[in-house]
């Protein structure tokens, strides 16, 4: 055996396993097509129960407090108002499950001023109370957790305290 033809079969060789063979060119045609159809069903299933989990959310579990439903689009409500001293009750709820890859479903209710910060799991409510100042105000909260965080308009709402 001669030292050409050696490196010709090592150089016959790595151009076979460097070319590019994907599924379509290795499965019979009936196959691909049920392959196809059940990527094209497992997406869809994917996509329907992101977009149902979304819309239903946690159940709310306090009927005396403020609900507060946290997603990637928004607050809902994204303005509170409340009166001056007050005791406020609120249940804030996150509508995104952790599939989302950006915050993994968690969001937060969150005003510096006031010393609150508060988190909340996907697809979980958490009640927390404070207490309203006592001058009339505005405040902004936010979550700085996904979207960007705190710089992203929809991730902000506004508290208003009334007199
Ligand atoms: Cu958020």
């Amino acid at each position: 055996m001669s030292r050409r033809s050696q490196t010709g079969r090592i150089q016959r060789h790595t151009a076979s396993y460097l070319e590019p063979r994907s599924l379509a060119t290795v499965l019979p045609r009936p196959l691909r097509l049920v392959t196809f159809a059940a990527l094209a069903l497992l997406v869809a299933g994917l996509a329907i129960t992101l977009v149902v989990s979304r819309l239903v959310g946690p159940a709310s579990t306090d009927a005396t407090a403020v609900a507060v439903h946290a997603s990637m689009g928004g607050f809902d409500p994204a303005a509170l108002t409340v009166k001056a001293g007050a005791t406020v009750k609120i249940e804030l709820s996150s509508m995104d499950s952790s599939a989302h890859t950006d915050g993994g479903g968690w969001h937060q209710f969150a005003i510096d001023d006031l010393g609150i910060n508060q988190k909340v799991g996907p697809l979980t409510s958490e009640v927390f109370q404070f207490t309203a100042p006592a001058t009339a105000g505005t405040y902004r909260w936010y979550c700085d957790i996904c979207c960007g965080g705190k710089e992203n308009p929809s991730m902000r709402g506004t508290l208003t305290v009334a007199a």
